[in-house]
């Protein structure tokens, strides 16, 4: 049976869209309860506008691997030190937000690979307890099994999302359409699900075709990630837990006072 460090990258493999729950508050429980519901194949954990610190992140992985799951946590702008960290704790990839230069895209990749690929440094204790793997084979392997996500959500990024995609190390893209959307109108708008937003997000997706890499995205919804997997998106991240707390709450609230 495949481990839940290595299920995202035989998830991915396998072609179906991936939905991820997409978790910011600071209780590792949550994650671990979210990814035993059922159409939550992976859980995203924000350390970027999340409140989830290190520890928190690091109590999380096992809980959402109890359940079978991959956690791939987004790191805060520029610390990819954190990457490694995280991936010695058992993430099964690293979402890393801004990534806006080749060289922005080469450090992470550096820090998440391990040599000769990068210069990820060894010591993956906990992840060798969670896939099982032996640490000969762990270091032989994890480099194809991990993914790296660059975040790509600003007009600089897109312009390079070619050059982003060609680095070595780097597995995937994934948008963030909020700020991509304040770039593309150079600080005018905030307009996540408008016309611009739309056709830089499937020009993105056939980049990420073109290179014969992956592309993620951001959906506030259900149905914006309907959208996306329509359009051919394999990796997308709904909602999050604050927003699942709340809709469950209004509609709860709303049929109590019906
Ligand atoms: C964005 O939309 O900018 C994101 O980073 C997704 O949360
Ligand atoms: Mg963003």
């Amino acid at each position: 049976m495949t481990s839940p460090v290595q299920a995202l990258a035989h998830a991915l493999a396998a072609g179906k869209p991936i939905f991820t729950a997409w978790c910011g508050l600071a209780e590792p429980a949550i994650p671990g309860y979210l990814a035993r519901e059922t159409g939550i194949d992976a859980v995203v954990l924000d350390m970027q506008h999340g409140v989830i610190d290190f520890l928190t992140a690091t109590r999380a992985i096992p809980l959402v691997a109890a359940a079978g799951k991959p956690c791939i946590p987004r790191i805060p702008v520029g610390e990819f030190a954190t990457a490694s960290r995280l991936l010695d704790a058992g993430a099964a990839g690293i979402i890393a937000p801004m990534i806006n230069t080749v060289e922005d895209a080469g450090r992470f990749a550096a820090f998440a690979k391990f040599p000769p690929q990068g210069e990820r440094s060894w010591g993956p204790h906990p992840a060798l307890t969670l896939s099982g793997l032996q640490s000969a084979e762990y270091f032989r392997t994890a480099n194809s099994f991990l993914r790296t996500f660059a975040m790509i959500e600003t007009r600089e990024a897109l312009d390079r999302v070619d050059d982003i995609l060609a680095v070595d190390g780097i597995d995937a893209i994934f948008i963030g359409p909020s700020d991509l959307s304040i770039g593309l109108s150079r600080g005018a708008a905030l307009d996540p699900n408008g016309a611009e937003v739309n056709s830089a997000i499937d020009h993105a997706l056939a980049r990420a075709k073109a290179a014969g890499k992956i592309a993620g995205i951001y959906a506030p919804s259900g149905e914006r990630a309907a959208d996306f997997a329509r359009r051919g998106y394999p990796f997308i991240s709904v909602g999050s837990d604050l927003a699942f707390l709340r809709a469950g709450a209004a509609a709860m609230m709303q049929g109590a006072r019906a």
